[in-house]
């Protein structure tokens, strides 16, 4: 994963018209970056908060955060990129952002947020749509621009925000497993965080669950065949991964609901 500096996300968002900012729904608020927001104002970029993987959360719950998100004065829709799904009321939306013409599109977010998966279902036609934009006059010369449906036209850079926080919070926001120095313990932190909203989340992904962080990871491990060579204990390790790129793949079903944030 190559993370963007913020010097590289200033500059990509100087080049854009629009900036989209990927979050996951089930954990908004933890997947948003203040920072980046406040960087887009800095720059008069208009924003629209895009909650992707809505289709891990029930619509209401979606709805909820939209209206919330507009509370604060951001733009925002719900969406499944992966099923092509609420693409076009953010097409709509990112027309409404602005009125330039053609416009250019940033998409941000922390990884595994699902910007690409953004990107590929904003622009539909695959195959028409892998290469940089040819001979469009005044866009040749801009290297890294893709074209999208009708006049969007996306930076080809994606806005990767680094994660940051405490352990936990790395994690929900798509740190890399074995770039986490305590995976072990980040595990059993994000096995907590998504019990605490979810009793038998854990029981619905995997078929087990003996109730405590360290027993899981051990009973993942022994049931998945994964041991040391030198003693044959289970790799808690592994599992500890394992679980956090589970969250990303949304395996493990749990999402936060708008009622724990009130400010
Ligand atoms: N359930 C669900 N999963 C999704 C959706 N969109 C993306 N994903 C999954 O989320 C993971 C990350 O998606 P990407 O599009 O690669 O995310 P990204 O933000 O581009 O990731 P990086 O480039 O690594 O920062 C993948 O496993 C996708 O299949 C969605 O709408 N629903
Ligand atoms: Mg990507």
């Amino acid at each position: 994963m190559i993370t963007a500096s913020w010097g590289a996300l200033a500059s990509l968002l100087r080049r854009a018209d629009v900036v989209v900012e990927a979050v996951d729904a089930r954990v908004p608020i933890s997947t948003r970056s203040r920072r980046l927001e406040r960087l887009a104002e800095t720059l008069g970029k208009p924003v629209i908060i895009a909650l992707n993987k809505s289709d891990l959360v029930p619509r209401e719950v979606a709805e909820e955060w939209v209206r919330m998100f507009r509370g604060e004065g951001y733009e925002a829709v719900y969406l499944a990129a992966k099923e092509h799904k609420g693409t076009r009321v953010l097409r709509k939306k990112i027309n409404r952002a602005t009125d330039t013409r053609p416009i250019v599109v940033a998409v941000v977010g922390y990884p595994k947020t699902g910007k690409s998966t953004v990107v590929n279902a904003l622009r539909g036609r695959a195959g028409a749509s892998t290469s940089p934009v040819p001979g469009s006059p005044g866009y040749t010369k801009r290297p890294g621009i893709y074209r999208g449906p009708g006049q969007i036209y996306f930076l080809d850079t994606p806005g990767v925000i680094p994660p940051d926080g405490n352990r936990l919070e790395k994690a929900l926001r798509g740190a890399p497993p074995e770039k986490l120095k305590d995976p072990e313990r980040v595990a059993s932190e994000l096995y907590n965080f998504i019990k605490k909203y979810n009793e038998r989340a854990f029981e619905e992904a995997y078929g087990f669950d003996p109730g405590e962080p360290y027993e899981f990871l051990q009973e993942l491990a022994r049931r998945r065949g994964w041991f040391y060579k030198s003693d044959g204990e289970p790799l808690i390790e592994e599992a500890a991964r394992r679980i956090i790129i589970d969250y990303h793949k949304g395996k493990i079903p749990f999402y936060i609901p708008p009622t724990e944030y009130r400010r």
